[in-house]
């Protein structure tokens, strides 16, 4: 049968899936190979630390494209050594962190070494001069889905063209993430799909297109720079000679990228409104499918388009695994001792409150960053544990409510969705049932079935039933949780 291959390149590691099925029996495939390479592991002499170079300042983010490129190449080095019967590889789609951008001169070169990330908070200033320059943020919101975002790519690619408009002139190109490993895939410049573009505070969310008031305040001469836009199911190539030569790999169709979250929408088979997706990851993030944008009042969220078609509602947090990171190290756990603090704990803990803001906090909007304790004591391992957890889940709670939407179900995906206490405290706070997605890494798996154009396999998971008791300690809790934040942003 023949192989769909989805990759999905995040911010610390790039994940192979590969899947055997039937576009004819689109959900009746199987999972056939599965690998991850981490970048600071496998290519060191990149150095980054979880994916990202070390910078003096706290609120910029960067990484090496080159290391992407590189562990591309080992990739699918690996793949070509997995004994599959890779004559049989028909597709090839992708889904990458989103709203990174790599800059190229028209010869393919980097113009700039170094990508701004979707962690980076340096743009401020750019970000009120886009949205002064539209009509304000809530114009800006109207069309692109988003008020400006420091990380996303317009605030980004400006702070690029006033501080190196050397750099910025001898871009002939610039690329999401996606486009960028998909062009390196078909050896020429790749499109977009709308999913991603809409993370960039540059395409019009009806049309799908640039829009072009955001493009002229973002940079000179911008829209020739920018890739085209094009449907998310488009074939945009075949895997280049170069693969074939280099790994023995065939002419593979290529589709175009997306970006991670738009792919696990997929990946965690999200289709209707009231279902949501929270993913675990590097970021935390909570999404659903949403029928008509209706954009955030607030300024706590996006609207994206959604690969299947409609919209998709996202809001976005940065202190997520490396927040979880910091308390496990802080008291010297591993997670097993994590979850048992986590299970020795009360919902509510006593009272016991933590803002976890050990990055600059992408919701709410916190520049420096900075943990604040609430009746917690600095020694207090199990108290820190359960602080974090619940304020995690609290913060997606309470910054997802403009999306109108009550979760009549939860699917929990991402590295720390393996961890069953988490998920008890999630359905608590929601006061919804919780499942495990069949995958942590639904973005490679999204691609892969995008691949195929196959749909999830619905898989009897363990279900997190919320406690009606723990339920109600969190809808008591929330409100003096949203009054702690309020009170030290
Ligand atoms: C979403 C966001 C993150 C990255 C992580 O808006 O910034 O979730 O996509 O890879």
């Amino acid at each position: 049968m023949p192989l769909y291959l989805g990759l999905d390149c995040s911010t610390q590691s790039l994940t192979a899936i590969v899947i055997d099925g039937d576009p004819a029996r689109p959900d009746a495939w199987q999972r056939v190979f599965e690998s991850s390479l981490n970048f600071d592991e496998a290519l060191p002499a990149f150095g980054t630390r979880h994916g990202v170079l070390p910078h003096a300042d706290p609120r910029v983010a960067q990484a090496p494209p080159a290391m992407w490129r590189a562990a591309l190449d080992a990739m699918m080095a690996r793949i070509a050594a997995s004994g599959l019967d890779l004559s049989q590889l028909d597709a090839i789609a992708g889904a990458a962190q989103q709203h990174g951008s790599v800059y190229l001169t028209a010869g393919g070169d980097f113009a700039r070494a170094v990508a701004p990330i979707w962690m980076d908070a340096s743009t401020a200033a750019e970000c009120a001069e886009i949205e002064s320059a539209v009509g304000g943020a809530a114009r800006l919101a109207q069309h692109t889905g988003s008020r400006a975002f420091e990380r996303f790519t317009a605030a980004q690619i400006r702070k690029f063209w006033k501080d190196d408009p050397a750099g910025y002139e001898a871009t002939d190109r610039i690329h999401l993430v996606s486009s960028y490993m998909a062009s390196l895939l078909i050896g020429a410049n790749a499109p977009l799909d709308p999913g991603d573009a809409s993370g960039m505070n540059l395409m019009d969310l009806r049309t799908s297109q640039w829009w072009t008031p955001a493009v002229e305040a973002c940079a000179p001469d911008l829209a020739r720079r920018l890739p085209a836009i094009v449907p998310p199911s488009t074939v945009i190539g075949t895997l280049a000679p170069h693969w074939q030569m280099r790994h023995g790999l065939p002419p593979a169709r290529v589709l175009v990228w997306t970006g991670d979250n738009p792919s696990s929408l997929i990946g965690a088979g999200l289709i209707d409104e009231g279902q949501i997706g929270i993913s675990l990851g590097t970021s935390d993030t909570i999404f659903g499918p949403m029928r008509e944008p209706r954009v955030s009042t607030s300024g706590d969220g996006h609207v994206f388009a959604s690969p299947t078609g409609a919209f998709m509602a996202l809001t976005c947090f940065a202190n997520g695994s490396l927040a979880r990171e910091n308390v496990r190290d802080m008291f010297g756990l591993d997670w097993a001792g994590f979850s048992d603090l986590l299970r020795s704990t009360p919902p509510g803990n006593n009272g016991r409150m933590l803002l976890p803001w050990f990055e600059p906090e992408i919701t709410p909007h916190i520049a420096t960053p900075r943990i604040v304790r609430h009746q917690l004591d600095a020694h207090d391992a199990a108290g820190h544990v359960r602080a974090v957890i619940e304020a995690q889940m609290l913060a997606l709670a309470l910054h997802s409510r403009w999306m109108g939407v009550t979760p009549r179900a939860i699917r929990a995906t991402g590295g720390a969705s393996v961890n069953d206490e988490v998920l008890q405290v999630m359905a608590d706070v929601f006061g919804a049932p919780v499942t495990r997605a069949p995958e942590a890494n639904t973005a490679a798996l999204g691609a892969a079935i995008r691949a195929m154009r196959g749909r999830v396999q619905e898989e009897a998971a363990a279900v997190f039933a919320p406690a009606a008791a723990g339920h109600a300690v969190y809808l008591d809790m929330l409100p003096r949780y949203a009054a702690l934040e309020r009170a030290n942003r």
